[in-house]
């Protein structure tokens, strides 16, 4: 037994994965259900690090230095328990199993407690940034034990990327805490495309920007505060014209949004927190409608915009407006999943460190961005911070964001642009900061139709008014 790590599951991530282990020095055993992925592996790769091909489990098992730990790469869902299944009989007190794949934390959370039962070391793992994040450094967010961290974190920070000499690794918190960090990641990542997507629109039909004027807009914002890859491929992908009809690519796509289901697991999951992630929400359900093909058909005749587009002496205004309510909308969106990861680590008994998980999206992950090493500033100098809002400098920010804000969403609604992340962003900045909210009168809603009581601005208990009776006499209850 000679190899330190082995990885089951030689897809494209898991292939990547183990490359990259090797790379760093490590010896990996490789095993995937099909023996012809191993072998291809060896074939292509061998010449890159040391590897030790396994045809079977047992194979594998044998090859693995103890503690053994083995990552499993394969299709999250069934195949995970499968793997789990067919090599726990294997494994010994102590070893480890990493799951690399896109697991929901409810699993993880069911395997680790079963696999514990056994002493063995389940450490779910988020891992961000594809296949080439895979091969040259992903953001990776283990759960799981201590225990486990202290063996397992300095192979994983090693291949992890690295920002400003930090890994984008740490540990997370129990558990299937690296799995809910992870799927929160990718509810962001879609509120940050829908953010975008949306701002494209505006440029493109409030003002009347070409894509390609559109991508040296986005370069340019790439400069600043909104310097992040997805404003980097955004550009490029608007610069693309499309071979085949010499037509800028992005009209050449068909417009219904796919999902692989991430944005929806943070989306429920928020629902049970009680988690307002509206941005998130708002960004998933715009894949959704987009796909409605026959609702879209439906709509397609109604009257829409009441105002014409903006004067082109006016353009540079508005793309500058637009520029101000994607950040703030942005900051917006983050906080939210900020929040929502709190709300887990209090419901779960997650010791979450919040500035880490922004230190460790820094690189590696599709939201790697300037901006969260700022997030991680702002945790790291108050580690009770209950929002970004609350420290100072973004709240400078958003104060003078407010209005170009405001107007980039009021023309967006003249224009007839739909903005529904956008406007998520600002409803749900305007809700928390409003000194009243109309709550009030569903609580006298709910106390009219279904006696559900309500409290008092001016005194503490609950009461109940008598609707039907005269008078609508109040009585406490
Ligand atoms: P896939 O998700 O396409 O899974 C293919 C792998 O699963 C193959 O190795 C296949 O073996 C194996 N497998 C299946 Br399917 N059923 C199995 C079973 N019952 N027993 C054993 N092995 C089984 O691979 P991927 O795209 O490399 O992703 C791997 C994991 O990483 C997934 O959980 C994914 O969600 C996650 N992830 C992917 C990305 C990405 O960008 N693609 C990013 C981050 C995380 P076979 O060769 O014998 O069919």
């Amino acid at each position: 037994a000679r190899a330190q790590i082995g990885v089951t599951g030689l897809a494209v991530m898991g292939r990547n994965l183990a490359r990259n282990f090797a790379h760093h020095g490590y010896t990996v055993a490789v095993h995937n259900r099909t023996p012809a992925r191993t072998r291809e592996l060896i074939e292509e790769f061998n010449h890159e690090g040391a590897f030790v091909p396994a045809e079977s489990i047992e194979e594998f098992v044998a090859a693995l230095e103890r503690p053994r730990r083995m990552m499993i790469m394969v299709k999250a869902g069934e195949a995970t328990d499968a793997v789990i299944d067919e090599f726990t009989p294997l494994l010994e007190p102590g070893d480890m199993i990493i799951d690399g794949g896109n697991a929901h934390f409810a699993d993880t959370r069911r395997r680790e407690a079963a696999l514990r039962e056994r002493g063995i070391h389940f450490v779910g793992t988020g891992v961000s940034g594809g296949e080439e994040g895979a091969l040259n450094g992903p953001s990776i967010m283990p759960g799981g034990s201590v225990d486990a961290y202290a063996v397992l974190g300095p192979m994983l920070e090693t291949i992890s990327a690295h920002v400003d000499g930090e890994p984008c690794c740490t540990h997370i918190g129990s558990d299937g805490a690296g799995h809910f960090v992870k799927m929160v990641h990718n509810g962001i990542e879609y509120a940050d495309m829908q953010l975008i997507s949306e701002a494209y629109d505006l440029l493109r039909q409030v003002t009347d920007h070409t894509p390609a004027e559109i991508a040296e807009i986005f370069r340019g914002w790439n400069e600043g505060r909104l310097d992040s890859y997805l404003i980097e491929i955004t550009a490029d992908i608007l610069a693309h014209t499309d071979p085949a009809t010499g037509q800028p690519f992005i009209d050449i796509v068909a417009d219904a949004a796919g999902q692989k289901g991430t944005g929806r697991w943070t989306v429920q999951t928020a629902l049970d927190l009680g988690s307002p992630v509206t941005a998130i929400a708002q960004a998933t359900f715009a894949r959704v409608a987009s796909s409605r093909g026959e609702l879209r058909a439906a709509y397609r005749a109604m009257p829409g915009g009441i105002r014409p587009p903006v004067r082109h002496d006016e353009a540079a205004r508005f793309v500058s407006q637009v520029e101000h309510a994607l950040y703030a909308s942005k900051v917006i969106a983050y906080d939210q999943g900020w929040t929502m990861i709190r709300d887990a680590a209090a419901e779960y008994g997650w010791d979450i460190d919040l500035g880490a998980v922004a230190r460790i999206w820094r690189g590696g992950c599709i939201i790697r961005a300037a901006f969260l090493d700022r997030i991680r500033a702002a945790h790291a100098a108050n580690p009770g911070l209950v929002s970004l809002l609350a420290e100072e400098t973004f709240a400078a920010e958003i104060a003078d964001a407010q209005v170009p804000w405001r107007e980039v969403v009021a023309s967006a609604a003249h224009r007839g642009v739909p903005t529904p992340a956008f406007s998520a962003a600002l409803a749900y900045y305007d809700t928390l900061r409003a000194e009243r909210l109309p709550a009030a009168l569903i609580q006298g809603q709910r106390d009219y139709f279904g006696a559900h009581t309500y409290q008092r601005t001016d005194r503490p208990g609950t009461f109940h008014t008598h609707w039907a009776q005269p008078g609508r006499p109040e009585t406490e209850v």
